[in-house]
Parts: C-alpha cells; structure tokens; sequence
C-alpha cells in the first residue's frame, strides 16, 4: 500500500486546525500509520526542504516552517500521494479550490498551512527525515474492508 508524507504547518497548529485537518483523511479513508507533534530544527527544515534552497523564499519558508510546533504523519491508502495533494490544493491558496485544505483555510503562500509529499520517491526521503522506522505501525483497521 503507498504511503506519504504529511505535515500540519506552525500556521495549522497556532489556528486549531490539526484536528479537522485529520478528520478530512480520516473520513476519506486514509490509515494513519505514524504521527507526531514536534518542533523542527534548521537543520531539520533545510535537509526537508534542500530543494528549495538558494530560491528567494528559502529563508522565510526555513523560519516559518520552524516558528512553532508542526504535526507530521504517515498515511497509508491506494493512491495517497496525489490524493493527498489534491485534497491539500494549489500551493498558492489564491489558486486553490475551494473545498480543499489550503482553498478553505489559507490565503497565502507563506502561510499555506500543510504539506504533502509530491511523489513516491519524496514521500519515502520526507518518512526517513521524520520518522525512525519502529515510528511506523502495522495494524489492521475493520472499516478498510468498506473501503477497499
Ligand atoms: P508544495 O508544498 O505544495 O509541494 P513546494 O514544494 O513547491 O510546494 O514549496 C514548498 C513550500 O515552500 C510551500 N509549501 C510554500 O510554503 C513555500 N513556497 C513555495 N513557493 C513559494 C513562493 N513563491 N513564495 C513563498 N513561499 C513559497
């Protein structure tokens, strides 16, 4: 089953939305497999976000990213990665659609509340930053047997 990375940005935690936030995967029937409230380093944010690095917002997004606590999370489900960004929306929240995360609860790039890995491939480097591997649990959930 393909997993992702998710993190509920410093913005999504200081405006209380950690919990309708994982309400909406919960209800679209993705399986929590890890989770955690946490402080990120710099050094923590610039090995996340190396792409990025030299880009002008480089250094406002390392010291948004680490100006509060964040929740990170494993989810679990068939398609997850791009199901996750598309519930997530546009980067911009200006262009995200209404009914997604950042369309209903952001207005600014700076300020867009959550991240999604945008792959596979990401998704597995983002799991190996946040998370130790015995961090990661295996567990069956009844309702999946609606679901799948
Ligand atoms: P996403 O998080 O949707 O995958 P990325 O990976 O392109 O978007 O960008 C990572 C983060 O960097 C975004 N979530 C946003 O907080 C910030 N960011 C991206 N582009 C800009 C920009 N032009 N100005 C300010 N911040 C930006």
């Amino acid at each position: 089953m393909e997993r992702t990375f998710v993190m509920i940005k410093p913005d999504g935690v200081q405006r209380n939305l950690i919990g309708k936030i994982i309400s909406r995967f919960e209800d679209k029937g993705y399986r929590i497999v890890a989770m955690k409230l946490m402080q990120v380093t710099r050094d923590l944010a610039e090995r996340h976000y190396e792409e990025h690095r030299g880009k002008p917002f480089f250094e406002s997004l390392i010291d948004y990213i680490t100006s509060g606590p964040v929740v990170v999370m494993v989810l679990e489900g068939k398609d997850v990665v791009a199901g996750v960004r598309k519930m997530n929306g546009a980067t911009n929240p200006a262009e995200a659609a209404p009914g997604t995360i950042r369309g209903d609860y952001a207005l600014d790039i700076g300020r867009n509340v959550i991240h999604g890995a945008d792959s596979v491939e990401s998704a597995q480097r983002e799991i190996s930053i946040y998370f130790k591997e015995e961090e990661l649990l295996n567990y069956e959930k009844v309702t999946e047997k609606w679901i799948y």
